[in-house]
């Protein structure tokens, strides 16, 4: 059985939850347990303050005005690229462009890298693990171009069938899209070793880092991979805004996604001068008060330290799967010795959605469902599975109060 104390003392948990105010909140009359990070994670006091202290005291539209507010907003907004750079270690503040989130960097580079780089006979290959954010974008524009989509199994441990990977990539794959952690399995994918595979092919591999940002150090340099996309609401952020990763070679010769004021320098009936990296790819007014607030929880996950938090939520894990493994009839789904913080689970004559329910009646908050990757609950042949995901605020007393709330759903449903 993992110690508790450990974790208190190397990391105090207790301080970091004072800055998450809606830990405070009740559901049904029982303290919040909040175990649905992966989907999106609470956001602290910093974050919800800069949201505030921007549509109170600075809102302006950025890039465009001269007066003091725009200026100013201009350059909180600008900052925040600054320190999404330094979070990845990309090269250039070019090659940050903001986005939507995760679904957004994959449709762009779908749309700006693959319509112009992906032509009949080509293949785009991507694993069975994918979100539907990293299929339908690929699908749709192998369809149109006459393109193969090809697939890597998984292995019944939840992992990417390597040999196979080997055995599918070949020089007609202009694109490997992977995800880098899996958010209905947690799995942790060899990411280094299909870049340098790809890259030997002479093809470019686009990483889904919506998992993997709030977790992992992230070096797209050492890493070498070609895009990488993460999103803010994952990692204490707002929602509506992320960043798309693209090496500024790639990003300057792609087709632009959306059309429209901020993405030109000069537009005439006959003729346009799209703008530089990375605005070229930025149209519109943008999310401002959110790519604001973004900056903040990107500097406190930095200063509570990523390290720090991430052994804090490897006990976590350990502490619930050796909990849960206790619990009659439950299986774990994706049991890779390289997971990040989330665990999906199925009980024996237990519909996911009916645990969901119980388990929401004793203030517990978990995902149920296909997590949207129908193809991995087809692989394992399930309708979908209950997932509990941890974040630098959760502690096993929450995990324990998960458990006995699954023991006593076991016994109604049964
Ligand atoms: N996964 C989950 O509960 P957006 O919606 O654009 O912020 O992120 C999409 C996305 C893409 N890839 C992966 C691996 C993801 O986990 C997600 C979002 C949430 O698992 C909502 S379905």
């Amino acid at each position: 059985m993992i110690e508790t104390s450990s974790v208190q003392t190397e990391f105090d948990v207790y301080a970091i939850r004072q800055q998450f105010p809606i830990l405070q909140r009740l559901i049904k009359g029982k303290p919040l347990v909040y175990f649905d990070n992966a989907a999106t994670s609470q956001k602290p006091q910093v974050v919800i303050d800069a949201l505030v202290e921007y549509y109170s005291g600075y809102n302006a539209n950025i890039h465009r005005g001269l007066h003091s507010m725009a200026e100013e907003a201009t350059a909180a907004y600008e900052e925040t690229r600054q320190t999404a750079r330094a979070f990845i270690n990309a090269n250039s503040i070019e090659e940050i462009v903001f986005t939507k989130g995760v679904t957004e960097g994959i449709n762009l580079v779908a749309n700006g890298w693959g319509r112009k780089n992906v032509g009949a006979g080509d293949e785009v290959l991507i694993t069975e693990m994918e979100h539907h954010s990293n299929i339908v974008p690929w699908y749709e524009l192998c369809k149109e171009k006459g393109a193969t989509l090809k697939v890597v199994p998984i292995t019944p441990a939840g992992e990417l069938d390597m040999d196979a990977f080997e055995n599918l990539i070949s020089e007609k794959t202009r694109i490997v899209s992977v995800v880098h952690v899996s958010n209905s399995l947690g799995t942790v994918n060899p990411v280094e070793t299909i870049i340098e595979k790809a890259h030997s092919l002479g093809a470019v591999v686009m990483l889904d880092g919506a998992q993997s940002s709030v977790h992992l150090d992230i070096d797209v340099q050492a890493l070498d991979c070609d895009f990488y996309a993460f999103g803010s609401h994952k990692i204490y952020g707002p929602t509506g805004v992320g960043v798309l990763y693209g090496k500024a070679a790639l990003l300057q010769n792609m087709y632009v996604y959306q059309g429209g004021g901020e993405m030109i320098k000069d537009v005439k009936f006959n003729d346009i001068t799209y703008n530089d990296l990375p605005y070229k790819f930025e149209a519109g007014t943008p999310n401002i008060a959110d790519t604001i607030a973004f900056k903040f929880a990107l500097d406190f996950v930095t200063e509570t330290g990523k390290d720090k938090i991430r052994s804090h939520e490897e006990e976590l894990l350990a502490y619930a799967t050796d909990k849960l493994l206790q619990v009659e009839g439950l299986r774990i789904i994706g049991t890779s010795e390289k997971k990040v913080s989330v665990v999906s689970f199925i009980v024996d004559k237990v519909h996911p959605q009916d645990l969901g329910i119980l388990l929401d009646n004793k203030g517990v908050a978990v995902r149920t469902g296909h997590h949207c990757t129908q193809p991995v609950m087809d692989k394992f042949n399930i309708p979908g599975t209950t997932r509990a995901s941890f974040a630098m605020y959760n502690t096993t007393q929450e995990i324990d109060v998960m458990v006995n709330g699954i023991n006593k759903a076991v016994q109604i449903l049964r």
